[in-house]
Order: structure tokens, then sequence, then C-alpha cells
């Protein structure tokens, strides 16, 4: 039995019609046990649809897919696989198929046009890029005692890729693209937040013409799918991107099931440090852009912003000008998130709450407000641009991952000392710094504690340079020829020289 359609009003008004269950075996199935989860609107707060949510059941009817279609997927040649993820990249970029993945991401995320006019090419060259990978998947030649080893990459098998609301598609194309170049076949779990895309998405996977049960697409809720998908014992990898306390899970649920391979991409506390000799507007762009761009709802969103002392008074001044004009614009155009015009809203109810609470908890430590702070309008989930200065380095706001519209600004004096302060975090996903001065930007650069560094702008994604965090910011790489590691195992093969007879 098929699942049910719906149709849905995109951007400016055209209708579109999406299926509403799970991707399996490449047919869209209502849950086995008849799950459905309610989509919602965060510009309105009202239900967008109803959908498939999948059960243990169906997680498992997913997987035997996948191990059915794997040693045929493995087998295929590697320019064909290249050829199936071009010809995906060509259906999102038709028009009609672009106009609806980017209506997706306004209704369920609330993205605003900005970042989908960004994050759709992205998509597009990651799949280009790794399918120019598919045959340059290679090991190594090496002389041993007696005779001679190589080894050869391969692919690990079922994987699963669990992806978050921020930006599900891009997020979700990170890891198809590379897990599929290199052999593997894969469940994507989408998110119970924003789940509308990855249905977009199985259509074109199925119009490509990948074979059945090569990629599987599951909506569902974290806890139950995502949960099965992490303890499964036939999955030997997951790809996780979200939370830190999500993260942890799926470890806890890969050592206790399969030990299988895990990657997590856990979000950051952004540094963005500018010394007095920076290009003073340049740096003035990015560092507002860095915690406002959709939100603050980035994992490499720059929300400690560190300003060195001979021009912390300009800056802390053209901020809160900068602060003032974005309310006032935001005022005016509050609520009108869905139609991607305007102030966009955060996620959902919960995250509104958090970002909210994060907001009190700035004054009553003890940081002074520069400018913003309120929630705009009653319906949706709507919050001012806000940044605080005079931050304490153990303030709450300068130590937790916010993921809202929230900067913590600081002052500092010396290299040595905003260099402490910067890597003073749990996190270690990616830091901006901004200077004129070849040497002290080398020095930085390299005393950070970060997966990626940014010189002089800020925002990390190109689909060649790899992606990832150290310390609590998880491990792996998306992007990059390095993301090819994290979905192949490598096997030696050794052979001794026998004397010819
Ligand atoms: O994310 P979760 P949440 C951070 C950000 C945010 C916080 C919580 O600070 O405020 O995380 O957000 C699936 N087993 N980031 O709770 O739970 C879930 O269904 C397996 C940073 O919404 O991490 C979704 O598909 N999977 C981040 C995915 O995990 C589970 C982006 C992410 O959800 C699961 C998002 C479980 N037990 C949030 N529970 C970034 N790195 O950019 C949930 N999931």
């Amino acid at each position: 039995m098929a699942a049910p359609v719906v149709t849905l009003k995109g951007v400016g008004g055209f209708e579109f019609d999406l299926p509403t269950g799970l991707f399996i075996n490449n047919e869209f199935v209502p849950s086995v046990e008849g799950l459905t989860l309610d989509v919602e609107n965060p510009a309105t707060g009202e239900t967008l649809t109803t959908i498939a949510s999948a059960g243990v059941k169906d997680v498992n009817k997913a997987v035997a897919a996948a191990q059915a279609a794997f040693p045929g997927w493995r087998a295929t040649p590697p320019l064909e696989k290249s050829k199936l993820l071009w010809k995906l990249a060509e259906l999102f970029e038709k028009p009609e198929n672009k106009q609806i993945l980017q209506s997706v991401d306004v209704l369920d995320v609330g993205a605003p046009a900005a970042m989908v006019d960004f994050t759709l090419p992205q998509c597009i060259d990651n799949l280009r890029y790794y399918a120019g990978w598919a045959d340059k998947i290679t090991g190594k030649t090496l002389h041993v005692p007696g005779g001679h080893a190589y080894t050869v990459r391969e692919p690990i098998g079922v994987c699963a890729g669990i992806v978050p609301w921020n930006t599900p598609l891009m997020i979700a194309m990170w890891k198809l693209a590379p897990a599929l170049a290199t052999g593997n076949v894969l469940i994507l779990k989408m998110p119970e937040l924003a789940p509308l895309c990855g249905l977009r998405f199985a259509q074109l996977i199925k119009e490509a013409g990948f074979p059945p049960g090569v990629v599987n697409i599951i909506t569902g809720e974290g806890r139950v799918a995502g949960q099965a998908l992490a303890e499964h014992k036939d999955i030997r990898k997951v790809s996780f991107t979200g939370g830190g306390v999500t993260g942890r899970k799926i470890l806890r649920a890969a050592a206790d099931s399969n030990l299988k391979k895990v990657t997590l991409e856990l979000g950051g506390k952004g540094p963005t440090i500018v010394f007095d000799d920076a290009q003073f507007e340049n740096a003035l762009f990015w560092a507002f852009m860095g915690f406002t761009m959709h939100n603050g709802q980035v994992c490499a969103a720059g929300t400690r912003i560190y300003v060195q002392e001979g021009i912390y008074d300009k800056f802390i001044e053209a901020f809160r000008e900068k602060l003032a004009a974005t309310s006032k614009s935001s005022k005016v155009q509050g609520g009108s998130g869905a139609e991607g015009a305007g102030k966009t809203p955060v996620i959902s109810k919960v995250q509104h709450e958090k970002i909210m609470a994060y907001i009190e908890s700035g004054t009553k430590e003890g940081a002074t407000l520069l400018g913003g702070g309120n929630r705009i309008g009653d319906k949706g989930y709507f919050v001012e641009e806000t940044a605080f200065v005079d931050v304490k380095p153990d303030a709450k706001i300068m130590k937790e991952e916010i993921f809202g519209p929230v900067a913590s600004i600081a002052k500092f004096k010396t290299e040595d000392e905003v260099i402490a302060a910067a890597n003073d975090s749990a996190y270690g996903l990616n830091a901006a710094v901004f200077s004129s001065n070849p040497d002290r930007i080398r020095k930085v650069s390299d005393a950070l504690e970060v997966g990626t560094v940014t010189v002089n702008y800020w925002g990390a994604l190109n689909m060649n340079t790899p992606f990832g965090g150290v310390k609590e910011s998880g491990f792996g790489r998306d992007m990059g020829e390095e993301a090819l590691d994290g979905w192949t195992q490598v096997k030696t093969v050794k052979q001794l020289s026998l004397p010819t007879a």
C-alpha cells in the first residue's frame, strides 16, 4: 500500500504534491505500526501536514532493503555511480525541483531566502564533487620483506546518516554523496522538526535511477527511529550531525551493540577575534553575519566575539547601531518568515524558550545588553538579534551553545590573552580571525583548537575543504577528500614472492 500524497503551498503560493511515506526500496510506504508525525510551520505554530513516522519495525525494513541492495551497488562500476550522482545534481538544478526543495526548507525549517539560496547550490556542488571521486578511491602499494603488500579502501556496508533540522537538505547531501560514491548503501533519518525536504529528494533519487534499497529515507522521532538505527546490529556506520547530548547517546548505542563506526559533528561556540589592525568594516560585517545568519542556528555560528581594546569602543558603537537597525526592520516585518521575506523564525517553541532563557541568564549573570533581547510578535517563534557586552568568561552565554541569534562580546589586550580565551571552550568547531598582519594571523591560526579557521571572513563551507570539529565538537569530517575516510575501511593484502620452480 502506498502512503498518501499531500498538496502544499510553496513560497509565492504555488502548489506542489509531496508523498508522506517512508522511502524504502524506492517506494513510499506508511509505517508498519501506522505511526505518524505532525510537521509544524515555525512561522505560525500551525501544523503544515502529517507524515509517516518510522518505528523499530520500519527501521528493520529499511535495513533489510539496504542489505539486499549492497552487493549490487558495491559491484556497480564507479563511473555508473558517478553518472547517477551527476544525474541527481541535474535534477536538483531543474527550476521546478529547485523551487520545491527551497520551499520546503522555508516551510518547515523557517529558513531565510538567503540561506536556501546558499544551501541548494552547495548540495549540487557536493553531488558533483563526490561523483568525481567515485573512480578515484585508491589504496597504496607497499614493500614488505620477501614480497609486497597493497591496501584497498572498501565500502563499509549498510550505513545510516542522522540529519539535524537546521539545514536538513544540505547536511543530508554531505552524507549521501560520499557514502554512495564509495559504494555504501544508506538509510537517511530526517529530523522530526524539518523532514519535508527528504520526501522531495527521495522522489528525485528514484527519478535519477538509483536501484531500490541503495538510498532509504525515513522520517520519524529521534528517540525511536534514530535510536533504533544507532542500536542496529546490521548497521556498520552512523554519521551524525546534531547536539552533544544526542551524539553521546549514539556513541553509547554503538558501544552497546556492534561497535559500529561513528562520526559526530556536534556544533560549537565559535570565537570571532577582531584585532586592532583588522579592516574595520569587513570585520564588522562578518562578525554580525556570523551570529545572525539563520538566526544563529548554524553549528559554525560565531557567537563569542573578542575585540581588541584599541577599536573596542568604536566597534561596540557600530555593533549597537547595526542591532538597532535590524531590530527596527524585524518589528515591521515580523511574522512574514513563511513567505521568505524579512525576519524568519527559529525552529520550534522549545528552541525559542531555550533562547529566551539564555537571554535572561545573560542579564542575571551581570552582562550588559547591547541591543535586542525581545520576542517578536505573539505568533510563531521569532526573536530579536541580541548581543551582550562585558560578558564574563564563565557566564553561561559565553560557555554554552545557544543555537539562537545571541552574541557575547568581550574586550582583550594581547594575542596570548585572546588565544587563551578562545580556547577556553569545550567546543572546537571553527573560529574567525580578523587582522592584516600575516605573522599574527599565522600564530593565532596555529594556536586555535578548532577544526577550521577562516581569516578575514566567517563561514567555512566549500565542498572541497574538510569540515568538522575537535574536542566536544566531535570527530570525523564532512566534505573534502577527508570525508572519504569516514565512509571507507582499509584492507591490507600481503603476498610473499615465491621462488619460481
Ligand atoms: O537536536 P538533536 P535537537 C544542537 C543545538 C540545539 C541542540 C538540541 O545546540 O539546541 O543541539 O537540538 C536525531 N538517537 N544542535 O534536540 O536531538 C533527531 O531526530 C539517534 C547542533 O533538536 O541532536 C535529529 O534527526 N538520533 C547541530 C537529529 O538527531 C536521535 C544541529 C538531531 O537532533 C536521537 C542541531 C537518538 N536518541 C542541533 N535523538 C549542529 N551540529 O549543527 C534525536 N535524534
